[in-house]
């Protein structure tokens, strides 16, 4: 696979036309004329048929002219092909001769049709979601493979040691585990996607083969499995009862983005650099793991077709001896009791039952020390969460700005639930405490403003309860404990750390949510682009050529449009603190103050929306409860009933709620710092600081199809996620010097028959020698002048032969002399597209 190909029949080459509907179709060029082409496209009966085969499978062909002048990126050259035009298959993508958003497409395409969901583009792996389980790609005796292949019998000296591994996730999981354990660095693995896309599945996927990789060379498992480990891996779906849910786009989707550090024990230091594998081995030894951004709002109300969290469910579907055990109230009680839960068809989420899994719920709890009081307490904060869906306010006494729980029965139960007066929480609801001038009175709230304080009491009360189930899992897992008495500290550990985070997210109606997550992407992409900067810089030096220019944007402008000091975040801040502050004046402030900015884009048709120029293209974002949503405020009286409550988790909220690092006594005052914007940053910077100590690697997660079908690609969506993924502006830094490289013998052969008559004087056992004659004299007429120049059109590296833009296509011309209206026509548009 890879390497020499034949490209193009007889008297016509093969080329990517751009299509609105497919977004790329392979087709044939028959002519070029006066900077246009004639191009032959074939119709395929769905998208589903359009394969690379040379038309042979079209329902009939059309053909059309392009006017490459008004459309450069029309038409792409296609060159990974065979002769009768059926594509050639690249695990690699790098070694494509000719890398475009085309190629890349129709390569992960034909992989993903051949069950192969995994391919490499140098240090990405980019995972097609197969929507069916491959069990063969996950086997006890794959895992061994990679482990041994890449960690445990590689000589760490190779320059490359996957070349010739089927690409796998296993790679990045072998590669952190050999990173961490030989180069002794801290290390990374950064998992995107948009929902659906298989991060979640991928992330377990490696935690599990890294946890294999610590049992060393052959030692096969059988026998228990290390408690540590188990409490580690038994982490995750215990925090997917409470933090995923179903929604359209998956079944189990996370509600919230996660960063787990996998802790290791490293052997002593002296150790470093040691061959003697036994003393290399490095042992989990815990976990810490960070939440991010839940999504609240799930818990007061979901899509008919959707579902709130999974653990209502769960708890709803227990055995009713568990639920009386738990409370009275709950006996007999389903789905539709509960006006936050409402009716569910779904059966099994992951091949379960919601009884089923409630049962591994409970284990779980017991397996990390949250079993016995401290379930009921938590079981009881998720019941007060139920409970108060249900409560009902109606005008008290003909009154309609006043308001009364209507509601007795449930507001009872509440009461009981949390442990308070029934007067007093009725009170919480539907009156509101001012103070002024050191007066304080009570002012009654209508019945929509005490529901929607219950709703803002239930959601806060979700967050908290999920809040101190990750502390929970954390204080039961860290490698600290593990070693109590050994007195080490979290920094005496070595990290692979896992992210798994909601992916770029562009929606018709784009929301507050969707800006802090957009931002959080903006943020690693920036990461990224650095990281990738550094690799191609690497392999420059690795390949022993002088450091090139390689050209790459940055997306400072947009972080400083956000984070920046007049930025979007801060004039967010300001409207929530201002007493008057509104939507439309955040609005009308962002817009004032960043006209400057070239990321900022106005909208003059409504004043309430404004939109943003994100790396992954242009969102357009409405304002309408901005502030509301940024500020997540609890009304006071609220706020102080649930500090009476006996249920722990609930009258730990208020305290829990207020910001880390606020000044004792200034609390109340200080909004900015209680901010979801001002919470969310400071947290992304930890975790941005926190993965610059690590070295990290990608795996992008693409959902090849909305319906979640497998073997069905959908081109447009594909497209669009290899762009928001950042895959095709990896690809473009990466080539932004030397677009195009081959090894050196392939390169030689290829290229065999432009040997000029005279050569001959390089030494036959010099490659690089023999590159260096051939290509001088065939690049000679391309280049003005000879000499320096020629030398410029490549550079000849330890392994490679990298060219200039332009080059290869001169050299491909020459080779097929004869099909030159290929040969312009591809240096045309591949030096337009780079
Ligand atoms: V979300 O942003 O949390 O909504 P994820 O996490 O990207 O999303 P998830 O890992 O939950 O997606 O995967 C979605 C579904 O795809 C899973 O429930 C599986 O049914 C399916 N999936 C994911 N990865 C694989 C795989 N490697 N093999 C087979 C898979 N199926
Ligand atoms: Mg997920």
């Amino acid at each position: 696979m890879g390497g020499d190909d034949e490209t193009k029949g007889k008297n016509h080459a093969f080329v990517y036309i751009a299509s609105k509907d497919y977004a790329w179709i392979p087709a044939t060029l028959l002519d070029t004329d006066k900077g246009k082409a004639h191009v032959e496209v074939p119709h395929y009966k769905d998208e589903q048929s359009i394969v690379c085969d040379g038309g042979a499978s079209a329902s009939k062909k059309t053909k059309e002219w392009v006017d490459l002048k008004k459309y450069p990126n029309k038409v792409l050259p296609l060159q990974n092909v065979t002769g009768g035009g059926q594509l050639i298959e690249y695990p690699d993508m790098v070694d494509i001769p000719f890398l475009h958003e085309a190629g890349i497409l129709f390569n992960l395409k034909l992989r993903h049709l051949r069950g192969r969901p995994y391919t490499r583009t140098g240090d990405i792996i980019i995972a097609i979601n197969p929507f069916q389980w491959f069990t063969e790609l996950y086997t006890e005796k794959k895992q061994i493979m990679y482990s041994n292949r890449l960690v445990w019998e590689s000589t760490h000296t190779e320059q490359d040691p996957r070349r010739g591994l089927e690409p796998h996730v296993y790679e990045a999981s072998a590669l952190v585990y050999r990173g961490l354990a030989f180069d002794r660095e801290d290390q990374s693995i950064l998992v995107s996607g948009e929902s659906g896309a298989g991060k979640t599945e991928t992330v377990k996927i490696c935690m599990n083969h890294i946890a294999s990789v610590q049992k060393g060379r052959d030692i096969k498992s059988g026998g228990e499995i290390d408690p540590v480990v188990r409490r580690v891996l038994n982490s995750n779906p215990l925090l997917e009862a409470f933090g995923n849910a179903k929604t359209t786009r998956n079944d189990n989707s996370s509600r919230f983005g996660k960063y787990t550090q996998l802790q290791f024990h490293r052997p002593e230091d002296e150790m470093a650099g040691s061959i003697d594998l036994a003393n290399t081995i490095c042992k989990l030894a815990g976990s810490k793991c960070e939440a991010y951004l839940l999504e609240k709002n799930r818990v007061t109300g979901h899509e008919d077709v959707e579902r709130t969290y999974h653990i209502f469910y769960q708890i709803l579907a227990a055995p009713d001896a568990e639920k009386t055990k738990l409370w009275d109230g709950l006996k007999g009680t389903d789905f539709n009791s509960y006006k936050y839960v409402g009716d569910t068809d779904t059966k099994k989420i992951e091949g379960m039952t919601d009884a089923q899994h409630f049962e591994k719920t409970r284990e779980t709890l017991e397996l990390i020390h949250l079993g016995g009081d401290k379930y009921t307490m938590l079981m009881r904060a998720i019941l007060v969460v139920m409970q108060t869906g249900n409560l009902t306010f109606g005008p008290r006494e003909g009154d309609s700005d006043k308001s009364d729980c209507t509601s007795k029965k449930e507001l009872k139960g509440l009461a009981e639930l949390m442990g308070v007066p029934e007067d007093a929480l009725n009170k919480a609801f539907t009156e509101r405490t001012m103070k002024t001038r050191g007066e304080t009175y009570k002012v009654p709230q209508d019945a929509k403003t005490a529901k929607e304080s219950a709703d803002a009491f239930a959601k806060e009360v979700y967050g908290k309860l999920f809040l101190w189930l990750v502390s929970g899992i954390n204080e039961a897992t860290k490698a600290e404990k593990n070693f109590e008495g050994g007195g080490l500290a979290s920094s005496d550990f070595g990290i692979i750390g896992l992210l798994d985070i909601f992916g770029f997210e562009s929606f018709l109606i784009n929301r507050f949510e969707q800006l802090c997550i957009n931002y959080a992407n903006e943020k690693l992409q920036q990461k990224f682009t650095e990281d990738i900067f550094r690799s191609v810089q690497a392999e420059y030096i690795e390949e022993g050529i002088a450091l090139a220019e390689i050209t790459y944007d940055d997306n400072t402008d947009v972080l400083d449009l956000i984070e920046g000091r007049t930025g979007l975040c801060a004039l967010l801040n300001e409207e929530c603190v201002r007493p008057k502050g509104s939507d439309e004046a955040f609005v009308n402030k962002a817009l004032a103050q960043n006209k400057k900015s070239p990321c900022i884009v106005v909208n003059h048709m409504d004043r309430m929306s404004f939109g943003i120029h994100h790396y992954a293209g242009k969102v357009m974002y409405s304002a309408e409860f901005f502030v509301v949503r940024n500020q997540d405020t609890l009304p006071t009286d609220v706020e102080e009933l649930m500090q009476i409550s006996t249920n722990e988790i609930v009258s730990h909220v208020a305290v829990d709620n207020e910001p880390a690092k606020a000044k004792p006594g200034r609390q109340k005052s200080n909004i900015v710092g209680k901010t979801i914007w001002t919470k969310y940053k400071t947290q992304l910077a930890t975790l941005m600081t926190d993965l610059r100590k690590t070295t990290s690697r990608y795996i992008r997660c693409i959902k090849p199809n909305k319906p979640k079908k497998p073997s069905v690609m959908e081109h447009v969506g594909t497209v669009e996620q290899l762009r928001c993924a950042g895959v095709v502006a990896a690809v473009t830094i990466t080539r932004s010097a030397f677009p195009n490289r081959l090894d050196h013998a392939p390169a030689y052969r290829r290229f065999l028959p432009l040997k000029p008559a005279a050569a001959g004087k390089a030494d036959k056992n010099d490659i690089k020698a023999l590159l260096a004659e051939l290509m001088d004299s065939a690049l000679a007429s391309l280049v003005q002048g000879e000499g320096e120049n020629t030398k410029k059109a490549y550079v000849i590296g330890k392994t490679k032969i990298y060219f200039r833009a332009g080059a290869m296509e001169y050299l491909e011309s020459e080779r097929l002399k004869g099909c030159d209206k290929w040969a312009v026509i591809m240096q045309r548009v591949y030096r337009g597209y780079c």
